[in-house]
């Protein structure tokens, strides 16, 4: 078949969920991937991903927060993997910081079950922890974290199941669209649909150059460590997912043990990374990161830098202020974008492709997306 009603350009995370969710609705959906099914090449792969509701990024987010914690437990349901593991979620740092006003700030205008902890309480809770005697944290039961190969294989699934056609390794060459519908070419041929998502991930640069979006592609890290002692005192019935900021606002966060007893305990820096592309980006991870990782993680955290045990790099795709785009496309009403996720964006998964298929399907969503207009100041682009 060449003839869609939607065609979905990327099957990462959030491609792989609107093809779901558009094919829920009996949608005749094509997704094309350019690599194979919840691939290690972007921004979906190393085993866990932060979910927490009280949002220092911007209390906005919280009524799709919910909506998202709905959806992962629809697709658990759906799909029979487990996705959604909740540990509780600690925020530490000043009080003045980011991560902890912020996150106060989106609980206490959304009303959502919170405690605010001293520095003894949080080393007396969480013995794993050694904050300074000056900064504070903000605990919330309601966070854990998401599996993202998991997630992307289970949307997939579930939209094959439903009839969505699914093409891998289908690079796409070229896309067009007109008032009555899309084109969308690869080297196997020519499909057309009535409306096209474009989800490309790290690679929107790209795909969406006409737009002239100022995306930034950063090359991020994540660390696995052994801890001195064993994992044991990190497992997940004991120890929350964390983000810590210190004094300079640099932010690192954390996940509980979750690969067994050899599989160490993943940390990584929140947004250090160096621009790259998805052509150049540097995969091995060098002797001076691990060393700065282990100095850091070693400070709010003494047992976790044991012994390094491996690394990974990945991509954000950052906007100016880091709030993600998703929108019909400002110059062709049969296209939806969705990228810019800048490095925060998983867990939001399942709802964005709800959002997605309703842009595709009605042109219009329930949900608040005011904040993710490609046209706000600080994400629009100069056209070419
Ligand atoms: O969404 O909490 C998050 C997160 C932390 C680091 C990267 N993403």
């Amino acid at each position: 078949m060449n003839s869609y009603d939607v065609i979905v350009l990327g099957l990462g995370g959030m491609g792989s969920a609107a093809a779901h969710h558009l094919a829920a609705r009996g949608q005749r959906v094509l997704g094309l991937e350019q690599f194979g099914p919840a691939h290690a090449l972007g921004s979906s792969h190393g085993g866990s991903r932060i979910i927490r509701q009280s949002y220092f990024e911007d209390p906005a987010y919280v009524p799709l927060l919910v909506r998202a914690y709905e959806l992962w437990e629809d697709l658990e349901a759906a799909s029979g993997a487990d996705l959604l593991t909740l540990t509780g979620g600690l925020y530490v740092g000043p009080a003045e910081s980011t991560t902890v006003a912020g996150s106060l700030a989106a609980a206490r205008e959304w009303n959502l079950p919170h405690e605010l902890l001293d520095a003894e309480t949080i080393r007396v809770r969480f013995p794993t922890t050694a904050p300074d005697e000056d900064v504070v944290g903000l605990y919330e039961e309601r966070a854990g974290f998401v599996r993202p190969e998991a997630s992307v294989a289970a949307h997939l699934s579930v939209a094959g199941r439903l009839g969505a056609d699914l093409h891998f390794e289908e690079p796409v060459l070229d896309w067009s669209a007109h008032s009555g519908g899309v084109a969308v070419t690869t080297a196997r041929g020519t499909y057309t649909a009535g409306t096209l998502v474009i989800s490309p991930g790290a690679w929107a640069p790209r795909v969406l150059a006409s737009l002239g979006l100022p995306l930034r592609v950063e090359r991020q890290v994540m660390y696995w460590f052994q801890p001195v002692g064993g994992v044991e005192p990190y497992l997940p019935d004991r120890h929350p997912i964390y983000v810590w900021e210190d004094r300079t606002g640099v932010q690192t966060y954390g996940f509980p043990s979750i690969d067994g007893p050899e599989g160490g305990v993943k940390i990584a820096f929140f947004r250090k990374g160096i621009d790259t592309t998805p052509d150049t980006l540097d995969r091995e991870v060098h002797d001076d990161e691990i060393t700065a990782m282990a100095e850091r993680a070693g400070r709010d955290l003494p047992t976790l830098p044991g012994r390094f045990l491996r690394g990974a790099a990945c991509m954000y795709t950052t906007t100016p202020d880091e709030h993600f785009v998703i929108a019909p496309h400002p110059e062709h009403e049969r296209v939806v974008i969705a990228c810019g996720f800048s490095g925060h964006g998983f867990k939001f998964v399942p709802v964005v492709g709800e959002i997605l298929a309703d842009l595709a399907t009605d042109g219009t969503t329930r949900h608040p997306i005011a904040l993710f207009d490609p046209a706000r100041s600080s994400a629009a682009g100069s056209r070419t």
